[in-house]
Order: structure tokens, then sequence, then C-alpha cells
């Protein structure tokens, strides 16, 4: 019998709750968890059902029952952390954005490279069965030629000015937020799904509220009002490495929309839409009538595993995600799965996403 997967899990916040229950329902065991502080990592022993509790993130890298390693922190630690996984030769699950510049995220996946380690990256939308399904019928040709890949990823949790978080502070989150932290998910959802690149891109960035009370991690005392350097809205124009055009807009300011990442990959024959809040249907359109196909209806894949009208969900992505890392580790990594290579693509579009907002120009991305 083959021995379980051991996982180590650093940050036991929102993510290291959900990589801890993808990692069970996949078949394998958090043996060790590290959080901020000796004792928050012991507090969370028991929330994230782990064998026990590291003193530091660095004591389970170096934890001979840790076989990968799961990058759960803020984002200014991905780079530090992921690079002493892969330097104690451990493979490594390391949170989008992979690194908060575009050089740490090359020198991170080169890193990876060069160790032979799996090193992949959460980018879990592309787990969805219906996005599998777009993905199938574009590749298929059923949508013909895609002259149009447009859309919007919208949130409303920074609406008002006194919401804040750790995401807001520039040191601690990157220099993009909105578009940092979930347009990259939108881009590379919709290059997955497409199969298009985005080869060039003009943009705007908006930042509503100019000072938001400083987040309890920041170091600051929380209630004082610091300035904001980080953008609430990115709107961006591109062209693809095929010929289309595209439009999105990313917005963490939205009231009503919780976590609506919406797409449409409109084609010569037909249009592919997609919605994550309505994740177990997608949309086709066509000229004489319009279908909503529901997940499994129509080709069940490995990622269905409810009957249809079952819905799933977001933390099924991750079990997903989690379960394609264990089979790459094994040996036989599946199609699709986000890699390093990926995180360092998000890495790149950041950086031309500020830059064209910076200098009103179009920007190619590297
Ligand atoms: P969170 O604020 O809920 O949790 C962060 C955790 O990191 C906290 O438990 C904190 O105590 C811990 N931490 C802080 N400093 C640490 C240190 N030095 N050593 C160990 N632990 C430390 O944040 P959340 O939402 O869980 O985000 C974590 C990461 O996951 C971010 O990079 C974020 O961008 C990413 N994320 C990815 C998602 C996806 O769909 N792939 C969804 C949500 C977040
Ligand atoms: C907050 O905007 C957040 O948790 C992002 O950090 C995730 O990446 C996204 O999947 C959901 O929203």
């Amino acid at each position: 019998m083959t021995r379980r997967q051991r996982s180590g899990v650093i940050g036991a916040g929102f993510m290291g709750e959900v990589h801890s229950r993808a990692v069970r329902a996949a078949g394998g065991e958090v043996t060790v968890v590290a959080a901020a502080s000796p004792g928050s990592a012991r507090a969370a022993v028991d929330r994230l059902h782990a064998g026990r509790a590291a003193a530091s993130a660095e004591e389970l890298i170096a934890a001979e029952d840790v076989d990968i390693v799961h990058i759960c922190t803020p984002n200014h630690l991905h780079v530090p952390l992921a690079l002493a996984a892969i330097e104690a030769g451990k493979h490594v699950i390391c949170e989008k954005p992979l690194a908060i510049d575009a050089a740490d995220a090359a020198r991170l996946t080169d890193a990876a490279a060069a160790a032979g380690v799996i090193a992949a990256v959460p980018f879990v939308y592309r787990f969805y069965p219906t996005v599998r399904d777009a993905r199938t019928r574009v590749q298929r040709g059923d949508a013909g030629e895609l002259r149009l890949l447009h859309g919007s990823y919208l949130q409303d949790w920074l609406a008002a000015p006194d919401d804040t978080n750790w995401r807001v502070d520039a040191a601690l989150g990157g220099a993009s937020r909105a578009f940092g932290d979930i347009g990259v998910h939108w881009c590379d959802l919709v290059e997955f799904a497409s199969g298009h690149r985005i080869a060039r891109l003009c943009a705007r960035v908006l930042t509503t509220h100019d000072r938001r009370p400083a987040p309890a991690d920041s170091g600051t005392r929380t209630g004082i009002r610091e300035r904001v350097g980080t953008e609430d809205v990115a709107t961006v124009l591109f062209e693809t490495d095929r010929g289309a055009l595209g439009s999105v807009v990313i917005s963490q300011i939205t009231h009503g929309r919780k976590n609506r990442l919406w797409f449409s990959l409109d084609g010569s024959e037909a249009s592919l839409s997609f919605d994550q809040e309505l994740p177990d249907t997608l949309w086709v359109g066509g000229r004489d009538q319009n279908a909503t196909v529901f997940r499994g209806a129509t080709r069940a894949s490995r990622y269905d595993v409810l009957p249809t009208g079952h819905p799933q969900g977001y933390q099924d992505c991750f079990t997903a995600f989690v379960n394609d890392v264990y089979a790459a580790v094994a040996g036989d990594p599946p199609d699709g799965l986000p890699t390093f290579a990926d995180g360092r693509r998000a890495a790149a579009l950041t950086a031309a996403v500020l830059d064209a907002a910076k200098t009103g120009s179009w920007v190619e991305v590297l």
C-alpha cells in the first residue's frame, strides 16, 4: 500500500483551513501546522485536524514528516518560504500571487525547476467541471474562432471606507491589490479555457478610499487610518496572441457582488459563458437558441464527483487541485495543473497592468 501524502500547512487562516480540508478529502494528512506564532499554531491544530504544531515555518519546512509544504500566508512571505521549501527538497503548493514582484516569481519558478520538485499554485477555478467543459468545447472548435474574451471579477468586501485587511497594505500584499489578488484568477482562467494568451494591454486603476484603518497584521496600531497605496478597481483592455480582443473589470468595491468571477468567450460559432457564483452550469449561446448545460450532463469528467443536480463548489475545486498535485508527486502530472510557471505568468500580467496604468500606454506582456 502506498503511504499517504504528508502535507505541512503554513498559515492557519481562510486558506489554511481550505487547504487542510482538501488534503483530508484527497486522502492525505496534515502532519504539521505553522502559523504567525507558536501559540497560534497550537491553537490551530484541532481546527485544521493537524498532527502537531511547529514553532515556526522554518521548523515545519525542515520536518521529516512533511513531503509537501503548503504556503497559505500573506503574500510577502511567499518567496522566502517557497525558496526555503525548495532548498529543503520539498514539493510546494504556494498560494497566489506566487510573488509580489515579477523577477522573484521568475526566480522561484527557475529554482523549482532546477530542484525537480512539484511546484503548484492554486488557481483553483480551473477545477470547476464546467470550466473544463468550456475548454473542451473551445479545443473541439464548437465556438469557432474566438474573437472577443470579456468579463469581470467583482467583490464587495472592501466597499466601505472602514473595511480593511493585510491585502490593502502594499508591503504585505503587493503594489497591486485588486488585480494582483483577484484579477490574476480571471486572467488565468480565461487563458486556460480559451487557449489564448494576453499579448498586450492597456489599463486604468482606481483607489476609491484613500485612507483605511491599518490592518492588525501590519505591525502598526489597528484603528489608525493610513494612506492606501493599492487599487480597489482595475479595468483592462487587451489583445491576444491569436488576434482576439478582450476587456475585464476587476473590483473589490462593487456592492452586492461577493465573488462574481464571470467570463464570456465569444467565437464565430457560439459564445461560452461561466459564472463562479453559479458554477454548476455553463451557458452556451447560439444564433438560434441558447443552452444552459448542467455539469456532467453531456460529458462527465474526472472532476465530476457528484451526480448532476447535486451542486459542486469551491471546496471541491481545492480537493481536485490537491488530488492532482498528489498525482504529480506520484509521477503522473494531470493536464491543466497550475504550476509556478502559471504563477510567474500572473506576476508578469500584474506588472504589465501597473505599468500600463502608470504610463497610460499599451504594454507588451513579457
Ligand atoms: P488570512 O489572513 O485568512 O490567513 C493568513 C494566515 O497567515 C493567518 O493565519 C496568519 O496568522 C498567518 N501568518 C502570518 N504571518 C505568518 C508567518 N510568519 N508564518 C506563518 N503564518 C503566518 O489570509 P488568507 O485569505 O488565508 O490568504 C492567504 C493566502 O492565500 C494569500 O496569499 C491569498 O492571496 C491566498 N488566497 C488564495 C485563494 C485561492 O483561491 N487560491 C483564496 C484566498 C486566499
Ligand atoms: C479575497 O479577495 C479572496 O479571498 C482572494 O484572495 C482569493 O484569491 C479569491 O479566490 C477569493 O477572494
